[in-house]
């Protein structure tokens, strides 16, 4: 048996295995389009069930569909988890995600070839609807299995095109009555693509993620009325887009105002009858705002809220804002931090804390177990983009860190 304490993955079949599911949902730029529980998500399921199942692990599904690929361990004690999240953006990239999970399955696969068999056992986790593009809310099935979100709201959840959570699950062959959380996990760790400029920027291996921002979705909407573009004075419009668009100004502010960390973005518009020749009567749009300090957040919801009536009554318009997800700040744990710290200078790698700009399945994981994170950098600080790109000496480095920091994890007293 190789002993533990130089083992490292073997980086071309994690790039490979990385490369290989790129190519289900592949898009015409590059890019990778899998959203949750969609077929092409089915597809990239089923290969990493294949993976694990050659790799010796059983695989068990959850009442929504998030998979745990075990391998057990010396004793029955609670597993260790490492995880993330397979779906994808509609113009996302190969490695958001991705290289989570595929680093987890590496981390088996290194394992098994040495003949370790850990004292704890570990759980691969690909996580339901991490992304929150297709489903609200964000990381649903991480949310359910903490606790955040009850099962119902889950398996009721509809896409913008009217798809129900529960009726794509079925249409997957998926058992929405499985159980779903309930049980004691040990730890949980996530490796995940920083997808932001820092670690790139000041040349780190890796980063050390102590926590996660907290983030407010909301569903809005403005109504006014629908008018002749040529014959409708502006004194008497009622231009649902026009305050919308002044309200997205307000946003842009109110970043500002909470700069350097504050962020808010209008990410998908929808304008009735979006016709070149009529003053839009309707809009509905989504909303999303973040701050890593929670009373931050909150006086940026405030102040959100505040801009937003200000403007339906500055055009004459009535509508409303819907808040569709809401998590608070975390921190990830200290002890499990230090593990992986220690871990990176054994393996020489240069390594700096960090805090996640982006929610991760790991922030409410934090909420029931011990949980960390491991950053990679990524090129150009790019994600959820179709051009979203790592070095393959930094997914080596990021996957090596998670396997030794899972020996030294799971084996611990
Ligand atoms: O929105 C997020 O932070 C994550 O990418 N789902
Ligand atoms: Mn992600
Ligand atoms: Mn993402």
């Amino acid at each position: 048996m190789t002993p533990t304490h130089n083992m490292r993955i073997d980086a071309q079949r994690l790039w490979e295995s990385l490369m290989t599911m790129a190519e289900i949902g592949a898009t015409a730029n590059g890019g990778c389009n899998r959203q949750a529980l969609t077929p092409e998500d089915g597809e990239g399921r089923a290969l990493f069930a294949r993976w694990c199942e050659a790799a010796g692990m059983s695989v068990q599904v959850d009442g929504l569909g998030s998979m745990f690929a075990r391998l057990p361990g010396r004793e029955n004690l609670p597993p260790v988890l490492i995880g993330s999240h397979l779906d994808t953006q509609p113009t996302g990239g190969k490695f958001d995600g991705v290289l989570g999970v595929l680093a987890g399955l590496e981390v088996v696969r290194t394992l098994n070839e040495a003949g370790v068999r850990l004292r704890r056992p570990l759980e691969i986790v690909n996580w339901t609807n991490e992304e929150g593009c297709r489903f609200t809310p964000v990381m649903l099935g991480s949310a359910v299995f903490a606790g955040v979100l009850t099962r119902e709201a889950a398996l009721a959840a509809r896409s913008p095109e009217g798809a129900v959570l529960a009726d794509e699950l079925a249409r997957l062959g998926l058992d929405a009555g499985a159980p779903v959380g309930g049980r004691v996990i040990d730890s949980y760790l996530e490796l995940h693509i920083e997808q932001g400029p820092v670690l790139e920027e000041e040349g780190y291996d890796v980063g050390f993620v102590t926590g996660g921002q907290g983030l407010v979705w909301y569903d809005a909407h403005m109504r006014g009325c629908e008018g002749h573009a040529g014959a409708t004075p502006m004194r008497l419009r009622r231009d649902a887009l026009a305050g919308t668009a002044a309200f997205i100004g307000d946003l842009q502010a109110l970043a500002g105002r909470h700069a350097p960390h504050g962020v808010a973005t209008v990410g998908r518009i929808e304008v009735t009858p979006n016709s070149r020749n009529v003053v839009p009567g309707e809009t509905r749009f989504t909303i999303d705002v973040r701050h890593p300090d929670a009373d931050t957040l909150a006086r940026m919801d405030f102040e959100a809220r505040q801009a937003f009536e200000q403007r339906l009554n500055e055009f004459g318009l009535d509508g409303g804002l819907e808040q569709t997800s809401a998590f608070a700040p975390v921190a990830f744990d200290a002890g499990l931090l230090e593990i992986i710290r220690a871990q990176a200078r054994t393996l020489g790698l240069s390594g700096r804390d960090i805090v996640s700009g982006a929610g991760h399945d790991a922030c409410h994981m934090a909420r029931i177990a011990p949980a960390a994170m491991i950053f990679t950098p990524c090129v150009d600080g790019l994600s959820h983009n179709e051009a979203e790109h790592i070095h393959p000496h930094w997914a080596r480095a990021g996957a090596d860190l998670l396997l030794r920091s899972v020996l030294a994890i799971a084996n611990r007293p």
